[in-house]
């Protein structure tokens, strides 16, 4: 052992901040005060010591030469190469104050916070904001862009964001991997999943995309994009007309039976097959390996992820998977049932009042807008229904140029010359590029934070494992610092980091013990639904007003529109990438390598395109250039832009948010980014 190196390592306990339902809890070497190693922490159950390809590289994140260490002010117009100057903070934060002010006192419904989840953490996520937010009596935002048709659909189910434990995956017989490139994004989950095939369960993969997860199943079912509602209908058909119901299940513990019963019975495997644009015995296989499992001896499980409620009808077709496992009883078993969120289940002990103090609204009721339409938003005037135009703009843990909805709008909005826009951010993202300020943000490694999870049940804490480099700070401190500026003089703006995280979680939470351990497991049930207990107001699951919702886009739902733009492109994420976050870390970009259109080679014969040529992807809305691959993992009629790129890292300086729209889902207010149909042609050498 080298002693030199032990007196000065150190070991912390930290959290995976990133958008993924893995949540892992990390262990962090330091040594002479710089992180060289993020690994899993070993004993924490689901992480049990291993990470992603991306988030071991976090370092090389954290300590990247492009890192935004000091504050930045624009010098150039918005429409023009964006040019800065750095600044002091505490220049920056009067200038900023002495704007938001002067927006305020006419109508402090213009400033908008515009934000997800770059980090998940309670802290460093809303707390703070939304205190400065709230106090302001800002626009309100309705943060949609990912989960909220499915969140929606499982609230009207089930009653709330809730379904199986995960490690109890490891011992189901059958597995639905619908919707969900485990592999890619949910690594933590395949792990037990693996073990359950190992052990002799069969997997089959819901999936119009051949994915890396969809090689692993035992079947792949390669769907049209949308048409799962469908698929979920004619499953019941075949339960029904099998008669491989839980009929003790349905009448005791579900509502509405009747009225969906009748409504599957419309659905035969041969029109199924139809819409889905699979065959029928496809159907009936699938509708009989999962109703001919007994629920107790050979639990069926369904992973549902988002990916499938990224359309029109994402709502209602969650909500009809989400009765599966009510039909045949499958929930008496805790192997059996489904889990698409599992973050409802940390709302008994989160304490989200006392980290947003919503009374600092005193009885003010700001308007709200969807993030998932701030192209058309930004580009709004005042008026009576909508409010006042927006004049202020603030970003923090998103990248909306990049990833929200129809970009072209997107951009157009954020170069209006009249709007003020501040950016707290790592990097010059494309979002960045378009601010009046660039505030510098610690990183992971750098600030304190507390996490729940939306695929396991336990609670983390991340301990900072460095000072912030150079002169970034925490968006904890950035927003006390600004609320300071404002005259904001409630206590609540004074607390520290400490102090939010001691109020972040209920009393059933020790603290201490979470600090010392760096994880805690919440209390739960092992099979919650086995004797029903839903969280509605009958306590049984909601199976009225269901039903399958075509795409928007299709060849069925818009034939004439489907003339001009045959293909429907879904846009799921690069398996290196994070939503848009990594695509600037070069040693996991040049895994990825450059923005990839997979096309099956039937559909890139009829338009003479060569694998690896520049390609030119469009419809009405935009279009964008990517390379074409031609690839076994494109089902025919589908493409699949792999997304998010940086816009300035791509081809031309564009990414596939030139071609999505804003139209918005049946359930939830959520964009319909994989309901989009398009047209590819060469782009030339
Ligand atoms: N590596 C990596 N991990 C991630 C992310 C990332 O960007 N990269 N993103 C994170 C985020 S933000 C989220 S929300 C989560 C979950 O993120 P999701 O977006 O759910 O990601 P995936 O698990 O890849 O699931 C998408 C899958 O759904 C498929 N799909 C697309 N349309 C349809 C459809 O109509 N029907 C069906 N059945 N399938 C369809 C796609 O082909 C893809 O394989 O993952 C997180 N984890
Ligand atoms: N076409 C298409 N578009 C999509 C999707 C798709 O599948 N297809 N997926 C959608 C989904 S599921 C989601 S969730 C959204 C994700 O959209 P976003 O939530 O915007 O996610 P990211 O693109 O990862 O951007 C997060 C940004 O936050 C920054 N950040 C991280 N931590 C911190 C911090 O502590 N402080 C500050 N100030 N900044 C921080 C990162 O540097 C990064 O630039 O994208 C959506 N867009
Ligand atoms: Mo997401």
């Amino acid at each position: 052992m080298n002693p030199a190196v032990t007196v000065a390592t150190r070991i912390v306990k930290g959290a995976c901040p990133h958008d993924c339902p893995d949540t892992c809890a990390l262990r962090i070497t330091v040594e002479e005060g710089r992180v060289i190693k993020v690994q899993g922490q070993a004993d924490h159950p689901s992480t049990h010591g291993a990470l992603c390809t991306k988030v071991s590289r976090y370092p090389e994140r954290t300590y990247h030469p492009e890192r935004l260490l000091q504050p930045l002010k624009r010098i150039s117009a918005k429409t023009e190469a964006p040019r800065f100057v750095p600044v002091s903070w505490d220049e920056a934060l009067d200038d900023i104050a002495a704007r938001l002010k002067a927006i305020a006192a006419r109508d402090p419904e213009a400033i908008l916070p515009y934000s997800y989840a770059g980090t998940m953490g309670l802290l460093q996520g809303e707390g703070m904001a939304a205190r400065f937010f709230n106090k302001l009596g800002a626009s309100r935002l309705e943060r949609t862009i990912c989960a909220s048709a499915g969140a929606a659909a499982l609230n009207a189910t089930y009653g709330n964001r809730v379904g199986m434990h995960l490690p109890f995956f490891a011992e189901s017989r059958l597995i639905l991997i619908w919707g969900s490139n485990s592999i890619a994004s949910n690594l933590h989950f395949w792990t037990y999943a693996n073990k359950a095939k190992r052990e002799g369960a069969k997997l089959i993969c819901i999936d119009p995309r051949k994915t890396e997860t969809a090689d692993k199943c035992h079947q792949h079912i390669a769907l049209l994009p949308g048409t799962d509602g469908a698929l979920a209908l004619g499953l019941m058909h075949e339960l029904i007309h099998n008669d491989w119901l839980d009929h003790d299940y349905l009448g005791r513990h579900v509502e509405g039976w009747e009225e969906l019963r009748a409504k599957a019975l419309a659905w035969p495997p041969e029109r199924v097959a139809e819409v889905c644009g699979i065959s029928p015995d496809e159907v009936r296989g699938l509708a009989r390996d999962y109703g001919q499992r007994h629920a107790l001896e050979a639990p069926a499980a369904i992973r549902l992820n988002y990916g499938m409620q990224r359309v029109r009808g994402g709502g209602n077709a969650v909500r009809l998977i989400a009765l599966l496992p009510c039909l045949t009883g499958a929930w008496r078993h805790r192997a059996g049932g489904l889990l698409l969120s599992s973050s409802g289940w940390f709302a008994a002990y989160k304490n989200t009042a006392a980290l947003d103090r919503p009374e600092l609204l005193a009885g003010r009721q700001p308007r709200s807008i969807n993030m998932s339409t701030i192209g058309d938003d930004l580009l709004r005037e005042s008026s009576a229904d909508f409010g006042p135009r927006i004049e202020a703009l603030i970003v923090y843990n998103s990248n909306p140029v990049a990833v929200a909805p129809e970009s072209p709008k997107v951009v157009k909005g954020f170069q209006r010359a009249d709007l003020f826009t501040v950016v707290l951010e790592h990097f010059m993202t494309d979002t960045a590029d378009l601010a009046d300020y660039v505030l510098p943000a610690t990183t992971q490694l750098e600030h304190l934070d507390v996490h729940t999870s939306y695929g396991h049940t336990d609670v983390l804490i991340n301990h900072p494992a460095v000072a912030p480099l150079g002169e970034a700070k925490p968006n904890t401190q950035i927003f006390r610092e600004l609320a300071a500026r404002m005259g904001f003089t409630e206590p609540c703006f004074a607390e520290s980091d400490e102090q939010l995280a001691r109020q972040a979680f209920t009393a059933e939470i020790d603290f201490e013990a979470l600090a010392a351990q760096g994880w805690q497991s919440l209390p739960l049930k092992e099979a919650p639904f086995a004797e029903g207990g839903f969280f509605t107001p009958n306590g049984k699951a909601q199976a009225g007003g269901a039903d399958y919702v075509p795409n928007y886009e299709s060849a069925r739902s818009t034939p004439e529109l489907a003339r001009r733009f045959p293909l429907a492109m879904i846009s799921p994420p690069a398996r290196n990438f994070l939503n848009s976050s990594f695509v600037n870390v070069k040693s996991l970009r040049d895994i990825e390598g450059e923005p990839l259109l997979e096309i099956h080679a039937s559909d890139a014969a009829a338009r003479g395109l060569a694998d690896g040529s520049l390609v030119r992807v469009f419809n009405e809305r935009g279009s964008y250039h990517c390379t074409a691959r031609i690839s076994e993992r494109a089902r025919p009629g589908v493409v699949n832009g792999l997304g998010v790129w940086w816009r300035k890292l791509g081809p031309r300086g564009s990414n596939v948010n030139e071609v999505t729209h804003q139209r918005l889902t049946d359930l939830g207010q959520a964009p319909s980014f994989y309901d989009c149909l398009v047209e590819v042609e060469s782009a030339g050498a």
